[in-house]
Formats: C-alpha cells, structure tokens, sequence
C-alpha cells in the first residue's frame, strides 16, 4: 500500500523521510566525496532526498545535510513539483562575471533568511539518476539553489558568507532554537 504517490518516474519504492541536520551542527562542514557507481543505493539516496525536499518544503537538498557525505544534490525550483533535477558530481563549468545578490534560506537554518552574492548565470554539468553526463544553463534561483547547494557539498552553510558578528548571532539563534523544540 503507497502511502505517498509518486511524483517522478524514477520514484517507484518505498520511500523515506530522512533527518536534516541543523547549523552548527559539526557534521554539515564536511567534504561529500564523488559517486562511483550510480546505482540502486544511489537510487534510493535519491528517492529518500526528493521526498525530504518536497515534505519540507524545499528547492533543493545536498546530501550532506542528511548526513549523507557523497556528491549527490536535488533541486525543483518549479511551481508544480514537477521538475525534479538530480544532481551527481556536480561542476560549475562557466560562471558570469556578473554576481546577483539573492536573499538565501536554508533547511539547515531554519527561520533565518540573508542576502548573499554570487554569479549570476552559471553552466553546470553533472550526471542524472540514470549514471548519464549532461549539462544545463542556469540563472534566477535555479543558479542560486545550485550553488548553495554544491557549497553544502564541499561544507559550506550558506551562513559563512556572511559577517562574524551575523554569524555568532545566527548560532546563538540556533543553539536557543535548539533547546526549545527538544
Ligand atoms: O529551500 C530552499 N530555498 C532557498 C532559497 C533561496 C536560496 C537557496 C535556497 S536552498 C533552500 C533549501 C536548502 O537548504 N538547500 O540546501
Ligand atoms: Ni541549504
């Protein structure tokens, strides 16, 4: 029995909702390591990630925020849910030297919001939920979500960006945050 429909052709089992993990958690600063093989554990990584995403709900998820530390991002900044985009070993392979600020959340800081500056348009390649290289031409929040989330790959909470001052005043947030809905 389903309990969930399945909203993309390669989620067909039983998925999961997984645990994010919450800044300063230690285990959100570290370095994914590339997939080898795309294969049904992959797969279901996938499956387990799109579901967490759209239950949050977020445009994006990295793997590394439900402790997870191999390459692996999923992205849907449609308005339907419709366009799931997975993500495995990511590059940025062309990035404009124009920056855009955007103002950035995070499922790993909840309730916090600050603006942060990238490129603007960036090309991106990767390889699909089917083992497949591809590339795609992003801009808007599409080039945001992808670089905030290759950061979170590499260890980095978007929250780094910002000054000191903000930074220790985002963790006492949290660390409060925290102790009232443990
Ligand atoms: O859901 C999310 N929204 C968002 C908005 C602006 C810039 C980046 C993001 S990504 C975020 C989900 C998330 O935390 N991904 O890591
Ligand atoms: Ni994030």
């Amino acid at each position: 029995m389903p309990s969930i429909p399945a909203r993309h052709a390669i989620i067909d089992q039983a998925m999961a909702l997984l645990d994010i993990l919450h800044y300063p958690d230690p285990r959100l600063h570290k370095v994914a390591k590339p997939v080898e093989v795309v294969d049904e554990r992959i797969r279901k990584l996938v499956a387990d990630m799109a579901e967490t995403m759209y239950k949050a709900p977020g445009v994006g998820l990295a793997a590394t925020q439900v402790n997870v530390h191999e390459r692996v991002i999923v992205i849907d900044t449609s308005d339907a849910h419709g366009q799931l985009r997975v993500l495995i070993n990511p590059e940025i392979i062309w990035a404009s030297e124009e920056k855009k600020v955007w103002e950035e959340g995070c499922l790993s800081v909840p309730d916090y919001y600050d603006n942060v500056e990238r490129p603007d348009r960036i090309r991106v390649r990767a390889l699909g939920v089917d083992g497949e290289p591809y590339e795609f031409d992003a801009d808007g929040l599409l080039a945001v979500c992808v670089q905030h989330e290759m950061d979170h790959l590499l260890g980095k909470v978007f929250v780094q960006y910002l000054s000191p001052i903000k930074q220790t005043r985002v963790r006492t947030k949290m660390k409060k945050h925290q102790r009232e809905t443990v």
